[in-house]
């Protein structure tokens, strides 16, 4: 009891009273109305919504049941890890659940028989949800923890991963990196990726269970370790650059890298008691719903934002159809206490009567011409209300005008064509010869050399003659003693010298041929 208390005290700054209301019924001079707050959801033990997966194939104990015995008493190795009877299983499951009447459930892995080989694990934790950590990711280990392991995150469910921490006993000789502390990291080094050597020591596996992932810490450097300065800490996780980003997640992986050694190099002997076994991964977070929802349910397996301020999405990260007047923004902790909701907005509401389709945050009054009209319109969009595409563009036809992919480049061949618009389909106008969509093909008889020319010679109509071959539809490649475009003029029209010489010797071998055959007859 006295724990769950000191647990509670623990939680309270980050985990209630602040911005946990999205908008509120106030009555003002001109009568009663909404006022809308940034808010967001409570911090929740995150382990209840994570989907898990232990890699490789094979690495949890128990098939077949293997023995085990532990650094404390290394020559009893009466333990037994078998998957088939649920007594001696250790599943990945039991890494998450609730661990009743102080009996201590883990994960564990098979023994590290194949030794020099490396003994390696994955456990990746999967929410398919982005959260923000509020407290410290705490990773309990039975029988010691591991002399190498690293943590990693994703930030988009697992597509691209990145590093979180290192941990060894030695980081210069596990990773190459200085062994640092996040008690150490200032201000500007709020979210630097470090090597930490103060879980990874061997102090008796009874004493020290737990590795760290460190999030208190870093939110003491801002808030001072009794966290009496929240303000400032909203304050940087809204102007410093990464540092929101820092703290969320979707996915985590723990990569165990080398088990508990018992403070002494590995016994080749007795290679029954190195192994991992982690009993508990607490992850404590809130669902991240950029600050415009205060509830996050959980409905069909996967975390959702219930999101207010006109906004939708899994992280209310959109604008809800109909209330695309200006671009989406997230909220803001700022200015404090209560924050900015930054709603999406309804044509026609306070933002005047100039429906910009999301393109522009901006209008502008045209005094000469009494018009109200978007200003800097995005997304390739112009027009009074951002609602027409910018010369070279042209409509995407399945997409709504309020799409950030409503225009579509024209992209017309710059050869080809006579100028780089489009119509609404995309076509582009063609030069004389070209073809195409864009205009980087050819019209039947013509032939592409930068643009479109027409045949000199084909197969059908225009025949290089004399055998004459055509060339890539350029010329005709003649025979000694013609020449023209399809080899139609005899040379000797031309040019009488190469025809007679020709034509004489001609005349010399027929005299000779004739010659011959008179003496042989
Ligand atoms: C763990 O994940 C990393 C990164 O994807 C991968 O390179 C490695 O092979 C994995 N290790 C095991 C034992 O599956
Ligand atoms: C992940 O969340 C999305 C959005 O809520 C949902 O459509 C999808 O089915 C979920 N995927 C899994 C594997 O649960
Ligand atoms: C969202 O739209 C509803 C319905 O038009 C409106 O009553 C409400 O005030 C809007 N909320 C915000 C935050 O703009
Ligand atoms: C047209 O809009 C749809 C809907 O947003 C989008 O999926 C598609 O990629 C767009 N097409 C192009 C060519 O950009
Ligand atoms: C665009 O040009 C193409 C080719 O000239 C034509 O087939 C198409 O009908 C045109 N589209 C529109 C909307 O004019
Ligand atoms: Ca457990």
């Amino acid at each position: 009891m006295l724990y769950l208390v000191a647990f509670l005290l623990h939680c309270l700054p980050l985990a209630m009273g602040h911005y946990d209301i999205c908008k509120s019924w106030v009555t003002t001079d001109d009568g009663p109305s909404w006022e809308f707050y940034a808010c967001q959801p409570k911090a929740m033990r995150m382990k209840d919504y994570v989907t898990v997966k232990v890699d490789p194939p094979g690495i949890t104990c128990g098939d077949p049941p293997e023995r085990f015995c532990t650094h404390e008493n290394p020559y009893l190795c009466s333990d037994e890890c078998d998957a088939s009877t649920p007594d001696l299983a250790h599943p990945p499951k039991l890494m998450f659940d609730k661990e009743d009447e102080g009996l201590v459930t883990y994960w564990q892995s098979v023994t590290w028989s194949r030794y020099p080989e490396p003994l390696l694990a994955n456990i990746t934790l999967s929410w398919n949800k982005s959260i923000e950590l509020t407290d410290d990711i705490v990773v309990t280990f039975e029988y010691g923890r591991p002399t190498i392991m690293m943590l990693e995150k994703s930030l988009d469910n697992g597509r691209t991963w990145h590093p979180y921490q290192y941990y060894a006993d030695d980081c210069m000789e596990a990773f190459g990196m200085p062994a640092r502390r996040v008690r150490d990291l200032s201000t500007t080094s709020a979210n630097r990726i470090i090597c930490t050597e103060e879980y990874s020591r061997w102090v008796g596996s009874k004493k020290e269970k737990n590795v760290r992932l460190e999030v208190r810490d870093r939110f003491a450097i801002f808030a001072g370790q009794d966290f009496r300065n929240m303000d400032n800490l909203y304050t940087r996780l809204e102007s410093a650059k990464g540092l929101k980003d820092f703290f969320t997640v979707t996915d985590l992986r723990m990569r165990l890298l080398r088990p508990a050694l018992g403070g002494t190099y590995v016994q080749r002997e007795n290679l029954y008691k190195y192994f991992y076994a982690v009993s508990n991964i607490e992850v404590t977070g809130r669902c991240k719903c950029n600050l415009h929802a205060n509830l996050c349910s959980f409905k069909e397996g996967t975390l959702q934002c219930e999101c207010e301020h006109n906004t939708t999405g899994q992280d209310c990260g959109k604008c809800k159809k109909n209330f695309r007047t200006r671009s989406w923004r997230a909220g803001s902790y700022l200015p404090l206490p209560n924050g900015s909701p930054n709603a999406c907005a309804a044509a026609g509401s306070a933002f005047g009567n100039c429906e910009c389709y999301g393109h522009s945050n901006r209008c502008s009054y045209i005094d000469f011409l009494n018009v109200v009209t978007c200003v800097s319109c995005k997304h390739n969009t112009r027009g009074q209300h951002c609602q027409h595409c910018r010369l070279g563009f042209y409509r995407n036809g399945s997409a709504e005008l309020d799409d950030e992919n409503v225009c579509i480049e024209c992209n017309c061949n710059q050869i080809g064509s006579l100028h780089d618009r489009c119509n609404e389909t995309g076509y582009c106008e063609c030069r004389e010869g070209a073809a195409g969509p864009k205009c980087d093909d050819c019209l039947p008889n013509y032939y592409w050399r930068q643009g479109c020319f027409s045949n000199v010679c084909d197969e059908q109509l225009l025949i290089c003659q004399n055998g004459g071959t055509c060339y890539q539809n350029q010329r005709c490649i003649c025979p000694a003693g013609y020449q023209g475009i399809l080899c139609e003029q005899s040379k000797c029209d031309s040019d009488t010298k190469a025809c007679n010489s020709a034509s004489r010797t001609y005349l010399s071998l027929t005299t000779f041929l004739i010659g011959a055959l008179i003496l042989q007859l």
